[in-house]
């Protein structure tokens, strides 16, 4: 019975969808909380709750996860863009244990606030796979399992970039005058980058004086910047939680009549960013306006497949499956960090 309601339920989603989108995935964020889904008999399906498209990671997040979760791939993939709001989320999560998808993935906009609906997913015996970020449940077997980045170790690979590099051209630790555009509070990736650089300043001696969300965008990063440049007369590091806040303060920065470079003891702001999936960001690098790029690689969607894969076949997946990623730069002076006895390459061509 349940199959052939599942049959039925997924036939007449079909039938509403072709009547009313009946497209793919519009790759930017449609702003309406946009549904898709591919339909493929005896497909595995899947209800994905993205959190939304506020960055040129966010959509290769989202290209990678419907491309690997595709019909060619035996999927039935059901998409929902929570637009930032975990309000959004959560109801897109209730309809996929209505639609009785057989399998949940969430990208959580932010940590808190899930132990209500994910314990729903799992009275309706629908495992949920955490991608990206991650949640703080109370009960961890909440969720199957979880795929992304070490964000901390992120945050430390920079701070040990800027470490090696200031202390290589003869920088007093006291002289780096730091500000940081945080990316959306309370999500893994912010509380992981953030404290990387506050631990390391509190360790270094470094004078981070301030430390403001910019929420991922690049609007708001310009406008952060902006707003900085005009409270301090001292900024010589600019820490970008992501690549697009990045381009947005640098925008603000030249507008201001400064320039952006490692050149700190000639009068330029060094900027550091996190992601390496912006191509204008990728050619900041290369031509020194960024001066180091952390990677954070947003390709999950291979990942997440390999895990739904391992709980069909009755497998128990690691609960936390972390991804490999390095620096990128072209500074010369620093071409590897260690950073908890592991040395890290920064990568040269990108
Ligand atoms: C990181 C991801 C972050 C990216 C931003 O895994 O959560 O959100 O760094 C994105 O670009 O908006």
């Amino acid at each position: 019975m349940r199959q052939i309601f599942k049959k039925l339920s997924v036939l007449l989603l079909i039938s509403a969808l072709v009547a009313g989108c009946g497209s793919r995935l519009p790759k930017e964020d449609s702003g309406d909380n946009t549904e898709n889904m591919t339909k493929a008999d005896d497909a595995i399906t899947v209800g994905f709750s993205q959190l939304g498209a506020e960055s040129d990671w966010r959509s290769a997040n989202t290209d990678s996860m419907l491309s690997a979760l595709s019909e060619a791939e035996g999927y039935t993939l059901i998409y929902k863009n929570g637009q930032q709001k975990q309000a959004n989320q959560i109801t897109a999560i209730r309809t996929f244990i209505q639609q009785e998808v057989d399998y949940i993935v969430l990208a959580p906009a932010t940590e808190d606030g899930w132990d209500t609906v994910l314990d729903e997913a799992r009275q309706a015996e629908i495992p949920v796979i955490l991608v990206d970020r991650r949640v703080n449940a109370a009960d961890k077997n909440l969720y199957s399992c979880w795929v992304g980045s070490d964000f901390e170790l992120e945050g430390k690979k920079m701070a040990a970039w800027i470490k090696a590099y200031t202390e290589g051209i003869g920088m007093e630790a006291s002289d780096l005058h730091i500000v940081n555009i945080q990316g959306s509070i309370g999500s893994t990736a912010q509380i992981g980058r953030t404290r990387g650089l506050a631990n390391a300043a509190r360790d270094n001696g470094w004078d981070l004086m301030a430390e403001i969300s910019g929420d991922f965008t690049e609007t708001r990063g310009r406008e952060v910047m902006a707003a900085l440049l005009k409270r301090f007369d001292n900024i010589n590091v600019v820490y970008c939680e992501n690549d697009n806040m990045a381009i947005g303060a640098i925008d603000a920065i030249e507008s201001a009549g400064k320039r952006v470079g490692k050149n700190i003891q000639r009068g330029e702001i060094m900027v550091v960013s996190f992601d390496g999936v912006n191509e204008t960001a990728l050619e900041y690098t290369r031509a020194g306006k960024i001066s180091c790029i952390a990677e954070c690689n947003p390709l999950h969607g291979p990942r997440v497949r390999a895990l739904i894969e391992m709980l069909r076949n009755g497998e128990t997946p690691e609960k936390f499956n972390y991804v490999d990623e390095t620096l990128f730069s072209s500074v010369e002076s620093v071409s590897e960090v260690t950073v908890d006895g592991e040395t890290y390459t920064v990568e040269k061509n990108y």
